[in-house]
Formats: structure tokens, C-alpha cells, sequence
């Protein structure tokens, strides 16, 4: 894999310019510093998250069950006090726990007033901001979102390190059937296991706090979380139909046919999408005559027709 492309990074960046250059265009984009003016910048830390909104119950995962990891979907392991998960946060050491697309401004609507919807993200979708925690170390496995909306993730607290890549690599990621996540690891890629691997372009980039990165639809990311933080994503539809309409598919097709799939044939399921996840690739380069020959030395034996 090859990460070395440079993501484009402003100062600000007015709703014209961005529509034009970055959102049209599906470009991704770091705007710097766009949260540091508004309250959020300024008001936000552990502390305040636990005086006003420290008694709500929420959802945690935990990286290190190993079940979820190789599941398709991210169902939560546990449930606690918000302030006793920030408690664990607070002390900067690794923990697998992390909170994941939490809807935290329904339970105090000072949170949005803190950090509206930026103007370049303005839409339909505005009123809905979702938040994520996670402990130094935490690593968000490599998936594009499923509902295909474009993000505006905004960070605060500590570092975060993203790995994107384009969705027209889609092909080539090994993605599992009826999903939207893929199994590899970018830290350390499988060549042998994985060889199209060899043929991806990708970002690789540090988010430092008050960032804010336009993630286009359909984007593969991959987050580590170099510090302990939190982030906010604010989302936007559109600049065509083609994206909204497949995340309705995935939405109300896909994901249902594979839970069904996972409950019916539990790891069985898991094992198939990973053989279909393969074959499927390795069809298409031998079509494409590309990689073909990595292929037949590891599998001399197959035939694919
Ligand atoms: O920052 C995170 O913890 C995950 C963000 C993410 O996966 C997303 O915005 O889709």
C-alpha cells in the first residue's frame, strides 16, 4: 500500500470554494483549526462533558473482543455512566473501551449550541452530530461508512491518525460481501494473503485537536488514536443522487441480509464472505491480467473461470 498521497489542508475556506474544489469533486480535505472559535474550542473537556451530561447511560465497545473485531456489524458490549467511561479516559493509559456514533446532543442541548453544524455542511442532515471517545491506542478498523453520506469529522482532545483511500480501490480492499468493512490490516499489510493490496494509493495524516476533516462518501478510513480524544462528525448528503440511493440499498437490504445470514449460519458466514471476499478480487485480476502472477504462485492449483 502506498499512503504517501498528500491530503490538501486549509486555513478556512469559504462555502463556495469548498463546493467547488473539494465537496463536487469528492476531494478530501483538512480545514484547521475550525472548531477553535466556537465555544465547543473552548468549553470542551472531560470535566465539562461530566457536569453536564455525566449521568447519561451509554453504549461502550470494546476492541478487544475479538467476536465483534471479526463480526460485520459493531453491536455494544457494554453499557456504563458516561462519567465513569470518561473516568477511565481521563488517565491517558490504553483501554479497548471506546463509544462509537453516540448521540450525545439529544441529552443537552447546550452541546449543540456549543458546536453547531459548520456552514459548509449545512443541509438536511444538520441537526444530526454524532460523537466518538477513545483511548490512546484505540484503533477504528478499516470500513466505509454504510448510510454513503459525506462526513465532516471535527477533532478534539488528543491526536488522530487517519489512513483514507479512495472508493474507486473499493475493488481491490477485499471488502466482504454485503458490507462495508474489510479485514485487512493497514498497519500490516498481508502481501501475500492480500496481493492487490500492492496496487493501493491512500492518506496517511495526523488530525491534531480543533481539525475537522471532509471525509467524501464512500471513503475507506482507518483511525488510530495517538492520544486519548473525542470527535464530533456532522454529516451532508449529496453532491449527486447515485450516493444517497446506495446507502439506502445498504441500509435496507444489504445489512438486513446479512445479519440474517450472520444469525442463520453464525461463523460459518463469517468464513464464506471471506473465501467470496477473495475469489471475488482474484477474478477480477485475472480478468485484468494484473497481480495474476503473485495469485497463480500462491494458489497453482486454482482455477477460477
Ligand atoms: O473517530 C472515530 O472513532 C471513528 C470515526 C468514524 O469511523 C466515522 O466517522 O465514520
Amino acid at each position: 500500500m502506498d499512503l504517501s498521497l498528500g491530503i490538501d489542508a486549509v486555513e478556512n475556506i469559504d462555502i463556495e470554494k469548498f463546493n467547488h474544489c473539494y465537496f463536487n469533486t469528492q476531494k478530501p480535505l483538512v480545514i484547521k483549526g475550525l472548531s477553535k472559535d466556537t465555544s465547543a474550542g473552548v468549553k470542551w473537556s472531560i470535566e465539562y462533558f461530566k457536569e453536564i451530561v455525566g449521568n447519561v447511560m451509554v453504549d461502550v465497545y470494546d476492541n478487544s473482543n475479538k467476536k465483534s473485531a471479526k463480526s460485520a456489524f459493531t453491536v455494544p458490549d457494554l453499557k456504563m455512566q458516561f462519567s465513569e467511561y470518561l473516568d477511565i479516559l481521563t488517565t491517558n493509559e490504553h483501554t479497548d473501551l471506546r463509544i462509537f456514533l453516540f448521540d450525545l446532543f439529544k441529552y443537552n442541548s447546550r452541546l449543540k449550541k456549543d458546536f453547531p453544524c459548520p456552514d459548509i455542511f449545512k443541509g438536511i442532515l444538520d441537526n444530526f452530530a454524532h460523537m466518538f471517545f477513545g483511548s490512546k491506542d484505540t484503533t477504528v478498523r478499516i470500513h466505509y461508512d454504510i448510510d454513503m453520506s459525506n462526513v465532516l469529522l471535527t477533532q478534539f482532545g488528543g491526536k488522530k491518525r487517519v489512513v483514507l483511500i479512495a472508493p474507486e480501490y473499493t475493488s481491490l480492499l477485499y471488502c466482504l460481501p454485503l458490507n462495508t468493512y474489510s479485514l485487512i490490516d493497514p498497519d500490516k499489510p498481508d502481501y501475500k494473503k492480500y496481493p492487490a493490496l500492492k496496487h493501493i494509493k491512500g492518506y496517511d495524516f495526523i488530525l491534531d485537536p480543533g481539525d475537522s476533516l471532509f471525509m467524501p462518501s464512500g471513503y475507506w478510513h482507518y483511525m488510530t488514536y495517538l492520544e486519548s480524544g473525542f470527535s464530533v462528525s456532522y454529516r451532508r448528503i449529496g453532491p449527486t443522487l447515485k450516493s444517497p440511493l446506495q446507502g439506502l440499498i445498504n441500509l435496507g437490504l444489504y445489512m438486513p441480509a446479512d445479519k440474517l445470514l450472520n444469525k442463520v449460519m453464525n461463523d460459518k458466514w463469517l468464513t464464506l464472505k471471506e473465501q467470496i471476499a477473495e475469489r471475488r478480487i482474484h477474478k477480477l485480476a485475472l480478468g485484468k491480467d494484473i497481480f495474476c502472477n503473485e495469485w497463480k504462485t500462491i494458489n497453482p492449483s486454482n482455477h477460477i473461470n
